[in-house]
């Protein structure tokens, strides 16, 4: 793969930026980037699908860790604080959180509960994150924040050295943030309040933003530009093929998907609507499938229902630390 310098500086920068600002495809394709760049792994596949609500940046992979899990169950910030615990110390605040799960207190927790606390967990985590990232913006602190606002401190340096040589089109990218900005200013006053700065970082959370995170994939991937994915495009996007290289197996199988699923009126092309569809799959609920899955690994006497002891049993899945971490548990002690 050609990678010289200057690409990877721009592309970094690009990746910094976008990291910054949290947008939309999140961070965890940020990092998929740019494992990709740093290592130059061609047949590395791109993630497009949003996870709605993202549930954690880590893979769901419950042979090499929890850590997914941990991240979907506690939020992500929450999840680090329980990394720093003992196992006993785990359990009993797991205890506690078993307590806050079961709503309706019949001593149960059922996958719906399961589902709400999930759900609830990532809201917390999106907040957080803007809460965190707000002060930055609201430059001068009348709890709003205007386009103005946002621009000079996300584009600043660019703004005072335009540089035309400089072969990343930050001007496209600083139109399209304007542009979603607007679409995240919901009353139009050309503010945004907490809300619609949140719409603005994570719009794939927000109904009314749906369409501009749909438009804004099929800018990226139609490279043609009449207004469809193609087959080729939708490839392209997620795979680099390498001069005489044989095409991995992962490509082959997306190519039946695209035939098979994505494109549903078999026209040979992705419109809109099915843009949508593949990207923010609307049947499909992420917090749904984590509760199902927690209650499949812990659910010991098969009742479809959890005690608190058949959750602390499993106290790993939940929260803990895997039996590898403990020693780093041990060290960590904050008197030292
Ligand atoms: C944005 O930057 C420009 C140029 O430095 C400055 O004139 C303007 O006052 C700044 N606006 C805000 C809202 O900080
Ligand atoms: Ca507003
Ligand atoms: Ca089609």
């Amino acid at each position: 793969m050609p990678c010289n310098f200057g690409t990877f500086f721009q592309v970094f920068i690009k990746l910094w930026l976008s990291c910054l600002r949290m947008e939309f495809r999140g961070l965890v394709m940020c990092f998929a980037l740019c494992v990709v760049y740093t290592t130059s792994k061609p047949t590395e596949r791109k993630d497009r699908v949003h996870h709605d609500p993202q549930l954690s940046d880590k893979e769901h992979d419950d042979q090499q860790s929890f850590d997914y899990d941990h991240d979907a169950f506690l939020g992500q910030e929450e999840a680090k604080t329980f990394d720093q615990l003992t196992p006993e110390e785990s359990k009993e605040r797991l205890g506690m959180i078993v307590d806050k799960i079961d709503a309706d207190k019949d001593g149960f927790v059922t996958e719906d509960e399961l589902k709400t606390w999930i759900k609830k967990s990532q809201k917390r985590y999106i907040y957080e994150n803007v809460d965190r990232q707000w002060k930055d913006f609201d430059l001068n602190s009348d709890a709003v924040i205007s386009w103005e606002e946002y621009r000079n401190v996300t584009y600043g340096s660019y703004l005072d050295d335009p540089d035309p040589e400089d072969g990343f089109n930050y001007k496209q990218m600083m139109s399209r943030d304007e542009r979603r900005f607007k679409m995240a200013d919901k009353d139009g006053n050309h503010f945004a309040d907490k809300d619609e700065f949140t719409a603005f970082l994570h719009p794939e959370e927000y109904e009314y933003m749906k369409d501009i995170v749909v438009l804004e994939t099929m800018e990226d991937i139609d490279k043609n530009g009449d207004g469809f994915i193609d087959l080729e495009e939708y490839i392209g996007d997620m795979y680099n093929h390498e001069a005489d290289s044989k095409e991995p197996d992962w490509v082959k199988t997306e190519r039946e998907q695209f035939a098979e699923f994505r494109d549903k009126n078999k026209d040979g092309k992705m419109d809109k609507e099915e843009t949508k569809d593949w990207i923010l799959p609307s049947d499909y609920d992420h917090a749904e499938a984590e509760a199902k899955h927690l209650v499949y690994e812990s659910d010991t006497d098969k009742d479809g229902l959890l005690t608190k002891e058949e959750i602390v049993q499993k106290y790993d899945l939940f929260v803990g630390s895997q039996a590898t971490d403990f020693g780093e548990a041990l060290v960590r002690h904050d008197e030292f």
